[in-house]
């Protein structure tokens, strides 16, 4: 299905733009990510803003100190209530907030239908956890979900943080210049990608399968579907369950 792509006039008129604030003790670390490629194009269309914040400026604490031991005992330090509250209230002072999100590895997996919910939200921290967490309490009073990018351990939450900006921001409309290829990922119809090809359509004997080549849409559709569902099946299985579950409902 052909489609006009809406004009950027358009679609900024209708939107509210996705702004998100992280907060984190190493902010240097978002600068290149956020300073190139779609995510800086999203920002310099005023499709989103991307607010990080070095959390040491809310330390009540000469040395701009942020954690502290933990209570009991125990190896690590322990990121204190007072500058994360600090930053979060002056922040939620500015401006309203759909979710104040804690990046941890017990957190929500993330997956496309959450990327998809966010990305449907104004306004979002993140809070980037460093050392061995956060104090419970930020947990119990002033964070409203908490995410996970995977099973496993990272340093500190801000690869996880920037992973979960890039989900979501992709999928702003605006972001992506062809309207339709968020909508077409993998993931998104609860099927994982098929194949692609480019040219050479013969390079060296690897041969691009001949369908790709004849010019029957309906077939090269038909071809796509088929491999996307085979695909599927091998390596995501659970995922066709999950829709089968899901489907009318
Ligand atoms: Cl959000 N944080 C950390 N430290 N590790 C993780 C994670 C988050 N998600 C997966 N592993």
């Amino acid at each position: 299905m052909e489609r006009m792509p809406l004009p950027q006039s358009l679609i900024s008129a209708f939107l509210w733009p996705v702004r998100i604030d992280i907060l984190t003790v190493l902010p240097e670390l978002f600068s290149s990510w956020f300073g190139e490629s779609i995510l800086e194009r999203a920002q310099s269309k005023g499709l989103v803003e991307i607010k990080v914040h070095d959390l040491r400026q809310w330390s009540p604490d000469k040395h701009r100190k942020v954690d502290d031991y933990p209570f009991g005992g125990g190896a690590g330090m322990v990121m204190q209530v007072e500058p994360i509250h600090r930053a979060i209230e002056q922040l939620r002072a500015e401006r309203d907030y759909d979710e104040v999100i804690y990046l941890s590895p017990d957190g929500l997996l993330l997956d496309q239908p959450l990327a998809n919910n966010l990305s449907t939200k104004g306004n979002l921290i993140l809070l980037c956890g460093h050392y061995k967490g956060v104090d419970e309490r930020v947990r119990e009073h002033l964070i409203t979900m908490e995410v996970s990018i995977g099973n496993y351990v990272l340093t500190g939450g801000e690869l996880a943080a920037a992973v979960l900006c890039d989900a979501v921001v992709r999928l702003v409309p605006g972001v992506i210049g062809d309207e339709t290829s968020a909508l077409s990922d993998s993931f998104q119809d609860g099927l994982v990608a098929p194949p692609d090809y480019t040219r050479p359509a013969d390079y060296q004997g690897w041969k691009v399968p001949d369908v790709l080549l004849s010019g029957h849409q309906a077939n090269i559709d038909a071809w796509r579907h088929q491999q996307a569902l085979e695909r599927t099946r091998q390596r995501r299985p659970g995922m066709i369950e999950a829709g089968e579950e899901g489907e009318g409902g």
